[in-house]
């Protein structure tokens, strides 16, 4: 690594739309890989399968699983629904439970969820220039209950990993969801 000093060009940079720079790993969530998230699976199988729900660009620049090491993401989310449901990210605990993370909101306005392994949960607010520490042992999920876009940035552990699965099987115990044009929190 070059310790130059003043070197001008920045490794990555970021804005609310992207990451540029360094070589950057893309994902794509549709809805074809999201049916099982949302509570209305016959909605979400009418709807068109290919419809993008959020993207991450990723900085990763040590290997996976790389102890001391720090990852760097830009998540945005699509306005949208599933039946009463907002459009939102699959959400995870860390494989490495005691892993922490750093969100901060960038564009838009939604709800960041944190569920501990009890399954008792709370929300806060995320919109531009909110910060957000998720201490580790604590699922985190980002739902965009705005009319436009929601993008955050994300700061994490290169050993943290992802646990998609006890989310997938058990979900999160509270769910946001639009009624009479108002988000709710409705419990499962
Ligand atoms: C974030 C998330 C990103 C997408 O970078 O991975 O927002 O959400 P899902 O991973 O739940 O699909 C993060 O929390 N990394 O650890
Ligand atoms: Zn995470």
């Amino acid at each position: 690594m070059d310790f130059k000093y003043g070197n001008p060009t920045p490794e990555i940079v970021f804005d609310a739309k992207n990451l540029s720079g360094k070589p950057i790993e893309k994902i794509e969530r549709k809805i074809m890989d999201l049916n099982m998230i949302f509570k209305d699976k016959g909605a979400s199988e009418t709807m068109d399968q290919n419809q993008i729900v959020y993207e991450v660009d990723c900085y990763f620049p040590v290997e996976n699983d790389t102890e001391g090491g720090l990852f760097f993401g830009i998540t945005r989310i699509k306005p949208g629904k599933v039946g009463d449901e907002y459009f939102m990210t699959k959400g995870h605990f860390h494989s490495n439970r005691d892993r922490g993370e750093f969100y901060w909101g960038l564009e838009g306005e939604g709800q960041l969820l944190l569920m501990d392994e009890k399954r008792r949960a709370r929300t806060e607010v995320i919109k531009k220039g909110s910060v957000h520490y998720i201490p580790g042992y604590i699922a985190h999920r980002v739902v965009n209950t705005g009319d436009t876009e929601l993008s955050f940035g994300a700061c994490w552990p290169s050993d943290a990993g992802h646990d998609y699965a006890s989310i997938e099987e058990k979900g999160f115990s509270i769910r946001i969801v639009q009624k009479n044009g108002e988000q709710h929190i409705i419990k499962e």
